[in-house]
């Protein structure tokens, strides 16, 4: 019953064992508006094709798994306002009733494992909201980087969500939190969080032994790799911490529960700031393009040795 389509150059890549990048597509959908989330889409597609992988944007259209996207299948997501969000939860039944969602973190890594892909690049993960003592709110990215091996680039978790407690759940369940050529964990729009790197690392290649150490020893979860946005891209805290307050206010008054809070906060923040941090938001997408490629080609060189 279960239908991969392959793009023809993620077929040609596996084939090859070339290294291939997976994308998510909620960060199409709910992440950032149109135009600029179809822009920044191909934008990132071109970048990993520079930094010599191949890009496998995933996404489920018409109850099919779809690894790679079209031009006109990426163009129709990113202008098609209901699209559903899905997650571990709701990918399977979406996919048995022919239906078409875009993945999370968490549902991008399950379709990135079915088709054998290792890495896999994003913005932001989600992560423990803040007052999740009281709503419970915990991403299912945060389980799904437990359970399914796919090392996943991120610039490390927004302040809109509580980090030290994102921290402590990843430190719970068992996922490792691979920070880049820092000592800070880093906070998306920020470079650094106030929080220390659990874990600091060097190189791509450094990463990529750790995926497959991890395979190895047949540990069933994947690894965070904590990617800071280039200095020149970052944002103050003076300047965001107050629009995210705000956010979170609107939230709670409006009473946005469930999958409707992440992509309502990101879409408030946008608003509030006039773009501001749309622009910091693609730079470190980008940014993490060139890191997950280089990893990519770093796990494929050691698997052909
Ligand atoms: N964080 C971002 N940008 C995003 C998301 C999170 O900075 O686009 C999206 C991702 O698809 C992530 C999802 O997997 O939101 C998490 O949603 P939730 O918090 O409902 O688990
Ligand atoms: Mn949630």
């Amino acid at each position: 019953m279960l239908n991969i389509v392959l793009s023809p150059e993620v077929k040609q890549a596996k084939a090859d064992g070339a290294p291939i990048v997976a994308l998510e597509s909620t960060i199409i959908t709910h992440g950032m508006p149109y135009p600029e989330n179809l822009n920044t889409a191909q934008r990132v597609e071109d970048t990993i094709r520079q930094n010599g992988a191949v890009p496998a944007t995933i996404a489920v259209i018409g109850g099919n798994l779809h690894v790679g996207l079209d031009a006109e299948t990426l163009s129709n997501l990113a202008q098609n306002k209901d699209v559903l969000k899905l997650s571990r939860a709701d990918m399977a039944v979406a996919m048995s009733q022919g239906k078409t969602g875009a993945t999370t973190v968490a549902a991008t890594m399950i379709g990135a494992h079915a088709a054998g892909i290792d890495v896999f690049a994003t913005g932001g993960i989600g992560g423990v909201h803040r007052g999740a003592e009281q709503s419970f709110d915990v991403s299912a990215d945060l389980y799904e980087l437990a359970a399914t091996p796919v090392t996943v680039v991120a610039a490390g978790a927004k302040a809109i969500l509580d980090i030290p407690k994102t921290l402590e759940v990843l430190e719970t369940l068992g996922v490792p939190v691979l920070c880049y050529k820092t000592d800070a964990f880093p906070a998306f729009w920020m470079q650094d969080s106030g929080l220390p790197a659990p874990i600091r690392v060097e190189s791509a290649a450094e990463i990529a032994r750790a995926h497959i150490m991890r395979q190895d020893l047949d540990l069933p979860g994947g690894q965070l790799v904590g990617n800071p946005i280039p200095d020149q891209a970052a944002l103050s805290g003076e300047m965001l911490m107050p629009i995210i307050e705000q956010a979170l206010k609107e939230a709670a008054a409006q009473k946005i529960a469930a999958k409707l809070v992440t992509p309502f906060l990101l879409g408030r923040i946008v608003e509030v700031t006039k773009g501001v941090s749309l622009t910091a938001n693609i730079e470190l997408v980008l940014n993490n393009a060139r890191l997950a490629s280089s990893i990519a080609r770093e796990i494929s060189q050691m698997r052909q040795a």
